[in-house]
C-alpha cells in the first residue's frame, strides 16, 4: 500500500496524526499528497467553513480559541487553521492565553494548524484549501480559517469560507477606513473585540453605520456588528449565534451553493496558475525547452506577450 493510501484510510478511521502528516506533506508540495486528497475529496463537503480576518492583534487567534471551546461545550468538534505568520498559534502574551491554547490542544476534538506563508503565492493558496479540505474530510463540525486581512492570497482564501468574520478592536479609526476600502465587501459578520477597551461605543457605532450603508441587493444578507471581548469569553455566545443565523440564510438563500461552486472554481484556478508558472517556470530556464524564447526577447526579435503566446503554444496550454 502507498504511504497516501495508508494515511488517507487512517485519517477517515479518526488518526490525528494522519492527519498531521497529510498535511505536511501538502506544504511541502509532496507529490503523494494527491492520492489521498483525490480519495478525501468524496468525504469531505460537511464542515461549516468560517474565516476569521483582520489586522494582526485584534485578538484573532484569542478569539478563535473562544468560537473553539464554545463549539466544544455544544458537543461539536474543531479544526483552527492559523495563516498569519507574524502571530503563530502560541496565543497572546498572557499566560491566561496560554493555558486555555494548551487546554485546546489537548482535546482530541479540536485540531490546530499553524502555516507559516512559504512556498510561491500560489502554492499558499493551493495549501491553505487542501488543508481546510482535509480537516473537513476528517470529520470537523467547523472550520475556523484566521489570517491577517493583507494580502491577496490570504484574503482570497476568507472570500471563499462560508462565513466571513472580520475582527477589528477599538480606537483603530484608520482600520475602519482600511476596512472600508478593502475587505468590507467580504464581510458577513463584524466584531468589535476588546469591547473592554475605551472607545469600543465608538468604533461599533462607526462599524455599524457603514455596515448599514454597504450597498446590497433586495434579499441580500444584512451583516452584523457583534463587540466581544475574547479574553473573558464575552460576546463569544452571540458570535456564535450570528455566525449559525448566516450559515440558515446561506441555505436558504440557495448561496451556499453558489458559494461552494465559487471556492471549487477558484481552487482549480489556484492549482491550475501554480501549475502553468511552474511549467512555464522551467521551460525558460537556462536549457530549457523556451530558453531561447529569451534570447529572442533580449535581441528584441520578440516581445514579452508574443514570447507567452508562443510558450503557451509549446507548453500545450
Ligand atoms: N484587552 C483585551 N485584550 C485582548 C482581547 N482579546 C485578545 N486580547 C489580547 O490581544 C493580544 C493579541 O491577541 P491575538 O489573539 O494574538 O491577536 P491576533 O494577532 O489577531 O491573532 C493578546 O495579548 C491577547 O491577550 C480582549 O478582548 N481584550
Ligand atoms: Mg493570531
Amino acid at each position: 500500500m502507498s504511504e497516501a493510501s495508508e494515511l488517507y484510510q487512517r485519517l477517515l478511521a479518526g488518526d490525528r496524526r494522519a492527519a498531521a502528516r497529510l498535511i505536511s506533506m501538502v506544504e511541502d508540495g509532496e507529490e503523494g499528497a494527491r492520492e489521498a486528497l483525490e480519495e478525501l475529496h468524496k468525504h469531505s463537503g460537511r464542515a461549516h467553513i468560517v474565516g476569521l480576518t483582520g489586522s494582526g492583534g485584534s485578538g484573532k487567534s484569542t478569539l478563535a480559541c473562544r468560537l473553539a471551546q464554545e463549539y466544544r461545550a455544544r458537543g461539536k468538534t474543531v479544526g483552527i487553521v492559523c495563516v498569519d505568520p507574524t502571530s503563530p498559534f502560541t496565543g497572546g502574551a498572557l499566560l491566561g492565553d496560554r493555558v486555555r491554547m494548551q487546554e485546546l490542544s489537548g482535546d482530541p476534538e479540536v485540531f490546530i494548524r499553524s502555516m507559516g506563508s512559504r512556498g510561491a503565492l500560489g502554492g499558499l493558496a493551493v495549501a491553505i484549501n487542501d488543508v481546510i479540505n482535509i480537516l473537513d474530510a476528517f470529520g470537523k463540525d467547523y472550520i475556523i480559517v484566521e489570517t491577517v486581512g493583507a494580502g491577496q492570497v490570504e484574503i482570497e482564501v476568507v472570500k471563499y469560507a462560508h462565513t466571513c468574520i472580520v475582527v477589528t478592536m477599538p480606537g483603530a479609526g484608520d482600520e475602519i477606513q482600511a476596512i472600508k476600502a478593502g475587505i468590507l465587501e467580504i464581510g458577513d459578520v463584524f466584531v468589535v473585540n476588546k469591547a473592554d477597551r475605551d472607545g469600543a461605543m465608538r468604533t461599533l457605532a462607526d462599524l455599524e453605520m457603514m455596515v448599514e450603508t454597504k450597498p446590497g441587493g433586495v434579499g441580500a444578507w444584512k451583516p452584523t456588528v457583534v463587540a466581544t471581548v475574547a479574553l473573558e469569553g464575552d460576546g463569544v455566545e452571540a458570535l456564535v449565534a450570528e455566525i449559525a443565523r448566516h450559515y440558515d440564510f446561506l441555505k436558504e438563500s440557495g448561496t451556499l451553493t453558489r458559494k461552494i461552486v465559487g471556492r471549487m472554481k477558484a481552487e482549480v484556478l489556484a492549482i491550475l496558475s501554480l501549475q502553468v508558472s511552474e511549467a512555464a517556470g522551467r521551460a525558460l530556464e537556462d536549457g530549457g525547452v523556451a530558453s531561447s524564447l529569451v534570447d529572442r526577447m533580449v535581441e528584441r526579435d520578440i516581445d514579452p506577450h508574443g514570447a507567452a503566446a508562443e510558450l503557451a503554444r509549446e507548453l500545450d496550454l
